[in-house]
This record gives C-alpha cells, sequence and structure tokens, in this order.
C-alpha cells in the first residue's frame, strides 16, 4: 500500500523565501510532506527541470460582475476559473459588488450562488461597498467581517461607485475597529472631469484621451489623501493597480514611516503604456482601463516598486469586456473616451508574464515572484499558511513550471472568454505545464482535468497583515483619536 496519494517528485520547490530540491508529498489535499526518498504514492508526477511553486492567487479581478453601468463581465466563474488555472493560479478573489440601494447580504448571496457551481478553482470575495449606509455600517459590514468576508473595495472615482471622504472615514473605522482591510480605488474624480469636459468640448474624443483625462496627478493626490485618511482612522489600507510613480512613492514614503499602507500593481503597468490607447481606429479601446498604463520611465518606476517595498501584491485586475457590443462598445459603436467601458483582461497571463519579464530577465528573484503573485495576497487577505506557500499542511495547490517552455501569446491559446488579448504577440518564456489544487490535477498536457464547480469557497479569518508580512509596525504611531472616537 503506497504511503502517500501523490509524490511530485524531482522539482525544484521555491516559496517567498527559500528555494531547495525536494520531492513533495501530498495526502488528503494537502502537503504530507517535503524532502528525499519520501516513500511510494499512488501517483507521481515527474517534476525534473521543473520549477515546483506555490499556486497563484490573482487577489484582483471582476468575473461575473455586472459594472456600475451595468455591463456584465465576459467571463463567468467558469471560464474565468478555467482561464486562471491555465495561468497556474489555484485561488482567486473576485469581488461581490454593491450597486447603491442593495444589501450587502444579498450581494454575497448572488456572488455565491454563481460562483459555487462553476469554479473550479478555489476563491473568496471581497466586497465593494458603494452604498455605506447606516444598516450597511451597523449591520451588514460588521457581520460580514466576522463570517470572513474581512476585505473590501471603496472607489474614490466613478460616478456610481464613489463614495466621499466623510464615508471613506466611517469605513476606515470599521475596518479598523474589526481588523478588515480596506482596498482603494485611489483617483479623483473631480480631476477626471474636470479634464474630460476640456477635452471633450474641443472635440478630443478617441481613446487615447481617456489616458489624458486620468491624470497621474488625479491618481497621486487621491492616493496621498486615502493615505491620510487611513493615518486618522488609525486604519490599514490597501491602494489598488497602482499605475503612476507619484503614488507609488506616496505608498513607500507612507511604510517607511511604519504605517500600514499596502500597494498593488497589475501587469499593464508594466507592459502597455498610453500609445497603446492611441492605436488605428477605436483599436485603443482595448486598452482603456483606470488608472490607464502610462509611459516608458512610469513602466520603470512601477518595476522598481515590485523590489524596493512599494508593492506586496501583483494582481491582474482582470476585467473582461470584448471588442464588441457586449463589453467595450456597449454605449455605440464609436463612443468617446467617456463611454467606452473600463478594463482589460490578464488573468491568465499575470504570473507567465512576470515570471518571463521579471524572473528571467533578472529583476526579480524567483522568491520576490512567489511573494508578489501569492503569498502576500494570502496573508494580507486571511488565506496564510493554508494558501500561498508549500508547507507541510498547507493545501497543495502548486503549479509545477516549465522555465524553459517559450509560447507566443495570442488570444486563441487563452481560455477566458475574451475576443483579445492586450498582450497578443508578446513572446514568453516559462508557463506552467501542471497545476494543482487541493492535491486534484486541474491541468495537465495542456487540458483541463477537473468539472465544473470543483473549487471551494475559503472562509477567511480577519488578518493582521504588518505583523504577517514582518514588518510588525504598531497601527499608526502619530494617531491623534482616542479609541473612544473611532
Ligand atoms: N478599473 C477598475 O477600477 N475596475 C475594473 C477595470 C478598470 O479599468
Ligand atoms: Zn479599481
Ligand atoms: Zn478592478
Amino acid at each position: 500500500m503506497p504511503k502517500y496519494e501523490t509524490i511530485i517528485k524531482g522539482g525544484t520547490v521555491a516559496t517567498a523565501v527559500d528555494t531547495f530540491e525536494a520531492d513533495v508529498a501530498i495526502q488528503g489535499g494537502r502537503i504530507a510532506a517535503l524532502g528525499l526518498d519520501l516513500g511510494g504514492a499512488e501517483r507521481t508526477i515527474d517534476a525534473t527541470g521543473m520549477l515546483v511553486l506555490p499556486g497563484g492567487i490573482d487577489a484582483h479581478c471582476h468575473i461575473e460582475q455586472e459594472s456600475s453601468t451595468k455591463i456584465m463581465t465576459a467571463d463567468d466563474f467558469y471560464s474565468g476559473s478555467v482561464s486562471a488555472a491555465f495561468g497556474g493560479n489555484t485561488t482567486f478573489v473576485p469581488f461581490a459588488a454593491q450597486h447603491r440601494g442593495q444589501s450587502l447580504r444579498d450581494v454575497v448571496n448572488i456572488a455565491h450562488e454563481r460562483a459555487g457551481p462553476k469554479s473550479v478553482i478555489d476563491y473568496a470575495f471581497h466586497l465593494i461597498i458603494s452604498d455605506p449606509t447606516e444598516n450597511v455600517l451597523g449591520q451588514e459590514l460588521p457581520a460580514l467581517i466576522m463570517e470572513g468576508y474581512s476585505s473590501f473595495k471603496v472607489y474614490m472615482t466613478y460616478e456610481m461607485l464613489k463614495i466621499d471622504d466623510h464615508q471613506m472615514l466611517d469605513v476606515l473605522s470599521l475596518a479598523r475597529r474589526y481588523g478588515a482591510m480596506t482596498m482603494v480605488h485611489a483617483e479623483n474624480n473631480d480631476v477626471i472631469n474636470w479634464l474630460s469636459e476640456r477635452l471633450l468640448t474641443r472635440g478630443y474624443v478617441e481613446p487615447k484621451y481617456h489616458a489624458v483625462s486620468h491624470n497621474p496627478i488625479a491618481e497621486s493626490e487621491a492616493s496621498r489623501r486615502a493615505i491620510d485618511l487611513a493615518r486618522l482612522a488609525d486604519a490599514k489600507l490597501l491602494i489598488v493597480h497602482v499605475s503612476a510613480p507619484e503614488a507609488a512613492n506616496a505608498i513607500l514614503n507612507a511604510r517607511n514611516q511604519g504605517l500600514p499602507i499596502y500597494g498593488e500593481t497589475c501587469p499593464q503597468y508594466l507592459f502597455l503604456t498610453a500609445e497603446d490607447l492611441d492605436r488605428d481606429g477605436m483599436e485603443g479601446a482595448k486598452f482603456c482601463c483606470s488608472p490607464p498604463p502610462r509611459d516608458k520611465a512610469g513602466q520603470e518606476a512601477i518595476w522598481l516598486g515590485l523590489t524596493n517595498g512599494t508593492f506586496q501584491v501583483f494582481s491582474s485586475d482582470h476585467a473582461p469586456y470584448r471588442y464588441d457590443e457586449t463589453g467595450k462598445f456597449n454605449a455605440g459603436r464609436n463612443p468617446t473616451f467617456k463611454k467606452i467601458a473600463n478594463g482589460v483582461p490578464g488573468i491568465e497571463t499575470r504570473m507567465p508574464l512576470l515570471f518571463s519579464e521579471g524572473v528571467g530577465k533578472g529583476r526579480l528573484s524567483l522568491n520576490q515572484f512567489v511573494a508578489l503573485t501569492a503569498t502576500n495576497a494570502a496573508k494580507i487577505y486571511g488565506l496564510h499558511p493554508r494558501k500561498g506557500t508549500i508547507a507541510v499542511g498547507s493545501d497543495a495547490d502548486i503549479a509545477i513550471w516549465d522555465p524553459t517552455w517559450k509560447r507566443t501569446i495570442t488570444q486563441s491559446m487563452l481560455h477566458d472568454n475574451m475576443d483579445y488579448t492586450p498582450y497578443e504577440g508578446m513572446e514568453i518564456t516559462g508557463w506552467p505545464r501542471t497545476v494543482l489544487s487541493q492535491g486534484r490535477i486541474v491541468v495537465e498536457n495542456e487540458t483541463l482535468q477537473v468539472a465544473r464547480g470543483s473549487g471551494s469557497f475559503l472562509e477567511r479569518q480577519p488578518a493582521d497583515p504588518g505583523v504577517e508580512l514582518g514588518d510588525d509596525a504598531p497601527l499608526n504611531p502619530s494617531r491623534t483619536f482616542g479609541a473612544d472616537l473611532m
């Protein structure tokens, strides 16, 4: 009788801190042993020449989500999770998004109905809070946090989503009280509107003006303000999808002061620029997302932020709107830049792009890659040590990477429900060959091996990321109010 269900043999294991030669034994969906000569198994996976990495955690993606302008994403929980798995992910954290007037409880129930029968990888939900009413703040949100929905996103822009500074303070102080993480989309709505009006009245309507209206100052001002509001409320805060160097600097400065401020960036800010929005005809619409891609110098600043302590998390912000009337052109075939659906796809290409251009080109260590794509998200969002690492007792969520596999990205090889990829034609070296979730093989031989709905919902604990990430700063040392006021 073999000792283990599965052994992954002969590979190089890497975590966020170590790289070592070891076999990985799996039993009952978890990692049972790490080492050499572990004994027999019912199934042996040969990983000679391969890297054995924690499955990725995509902590920012929009799946089967209706936008505030009522556009449904092209991916549901089946196509979205399959695409994620082929890109090396074993967990994702999409949003359960509240539209104004909606009960948060209803929003969460709908998200479960959508995900449960379809997802092939494990999942949790961040909430989106667009309507922080007395009932939401006093009843629904505290109850949901206690149930493990311990992170939520708020917006400083988008007419139908944005909250004002007063509401932001309410949300932050509640998050502080319950140990939850607030994520913020930091762009100054008035700056964007003011610039947009001036552009439109002068006839500047093409997609490239989307990037002009979302000036980097709109992002850096809002980022600094969000950080200050978090300081005032003595709360931790994670600024998502950072694109502008000045916004990145604001995060780094805050962190250097010991504040519990965290940063996330995404592939579109490393691999695209505002020039992509100026492609022929309406092609630029494919690259319209918010914040927008910046310039080459901006890309370099974002790369630097991945290694200098600015960014802890690298997510896709997969927001799949097709290049047709169901998505980008929902408001007509020839819209002004204001009416183009915002978002780019990238759930399957997130990790291969960062591996190839980061690890492969010597910009990142393999351990930094693991930290940015899996471990830190698990820690920050209350999933660690079950997820995000390779350790005895952790879930056997593993991506076996072939670091020599050369591929040219093209839409037809991807598994999402999109009709384009912004990374069409890019040559990539390194891609996962085999992906296991809780010990089950999800992807092997370029084929999906599991049924719809085989992923599980993950209950989370409110996390204490300051301690977990090793920078055990107390919360804001310069807090101005007593606890009774918060
Ligand atoms: N911006 C967002 O804030 N969310 C989805 C996509 C985008 O471009
Ligand atoms: Zn956003
Ligand atoms: Zn987003």
